[in-house]
């Protein structure tokens, strides 16, 4: 498989399509892209040509499992937190999160958490059926064009959303620091358009939510709905919904506050496990300087070449008001009150 020249990951790049691919693409809506070249429209949702091959390798082999946990997210929602914190939930007997070899400590999230449609695309063969039990994976895969045996099993999704100012700019800031030359020209503006439009990987953004959304009201034990503001502001609290959700039992306040210490934005930054009696104080009081222990996610590099550190920015919530001016969140904000009109899903302006 070759390598993307600049530090877009192949699986979001244009390269090693399949002839079937080629051939389906060449008769879908397309639309010029923005950190990737095209994107196109299949089963009513947007997708880059890579991740659309790795989906429909998905949908034709992927068996899902009654044990199996699925994290669902759009990109830039908390994909990479909400792996490490269900990572280290479930596995919290055979790795105790108080101990200091923890795999959380030496090894990104991405690699500890297969991304289904990447996987499928960058290595088509890969063997699911080799992980541990209860098998975790994660995709940005819309409800409808799930593979039939993750709806028809009793497999768990656990979905996390996020504010979609704070995720549209989270993406904003990932292409330009991987793709600064491929993303030069384009203009935030023409961004923000095609969001609006619905033009976005695995979008529209408010059916990728809603559908996830009804779907947790409708069958609340296959699916829990989480908000990446809600696991900022009572992360404990929202540990315990997903481990009662998955059956994981009652976990204990020190567990609990282990893994709120081990999978902060601040730990990943290189604060590390710290003793019991700093742990409430740690993602306040985390300082740059500190931050330097956790070399796999400043230094790393993904098998496809990304580095680990592009998945750590901020970690804020409400940042978007450093990137966008008050006319284009207006525009933002004035499509999603729209769209997400009477379904009881509020996002703050
Ligand atoms: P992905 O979908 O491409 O895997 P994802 O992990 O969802 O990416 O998004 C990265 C965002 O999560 C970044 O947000 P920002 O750009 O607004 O800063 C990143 O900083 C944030 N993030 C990563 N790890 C954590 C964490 N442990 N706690 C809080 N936020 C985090």
């Amino acid at each position: 498989m070759s390598s993307s020249p600049s530090a877009v990951p192949d699986y979001l790049g244009d390269e090693d399509l399949t002839q079937e691919t080629r051939d389906l693409i060449s008769s879908l809506p397309r639309e010029k892209g923005w950190l990737v070249s095209q994107m196109y429209q299949f089963q009513g949702r947007w997708h880059t040509q890579a991740l659309l091959q790795g989906l429909m390798e998905c949908q034709k082999r992927f068996e899902a499992k009654d044990s199996d946990i699925i994290l669902v997210t759009n990109p830039k929602s908390g994909t990479t937190w909400l792996k490490a914190l269900v990572f280290a939930l479930i596995t919290r007997h055979k790795f105790p999160v108080s101990s200091g070899d923890h795999p959380l400590l030496v090894t990104n999230p991405h690699l500890l958490v297969p991304f289904l449609e990447g996987v499928y695309y960058e290595s088509p063969d890969f063997d699911f059926s080799k992980l541990s039990f209860p098998r975790l994976m994660n995709t940005h895969i819309p409800l409808l064009s799930l593979p039939e045996t993750v709806k028809s099993s009793s497999c768990k999704i656990v979905y996390c959303c996020r504010n979609p100012k704070d995720m549209f700019v989270s993406l904003w800031h990932f292409g330009k620091k991987l793709a600064p030359e491929e993303t030069a020209d384009y203009p935030i503006e023409k961004a923000v358009e095609a969001f609006c439009q619905g033009k976005f990987i695995g979008g529209p953004f408010w059916d990728h939510v809603l559908e996830y959304w009804y779907a947790s009201l409708e069958n609340p034990n296959k699916v829990l709905f989480v908000t990446y503001e809600e696991l900022k502001k009572q992360t404990g609290d929202t540990i315990k919904r997903i481990a009662e959700f998955l059956g994981c039992g009652f976990i204990g306040e020190e567990e609990v506050s282990g893994i709120v210490k081990l999978c902060s934005f601040e730990s990943f930054l290189g604060c590390g496990f710290v003793g019991e009696e700093e742990e409430r104080g740690i993602v306040k009081l985390c300082s740059f300087e500190s931050l330097s222990s956790l070399e796999v996610n400043r230094e790393g590099k993904l098998p496809n070449g990304m580095e680990t550190k592009a998945f750590f920015r901020k970690g804020d919530v409400g940042g978007w008001g450093d990137t966008l001016s008050e006319s284009l969140a207006e525009k933002i904000d004035r499509t999603i009150e729209e769209k997400f009109q009477g379904s009881g899903l509020i996002f703050s302006r």
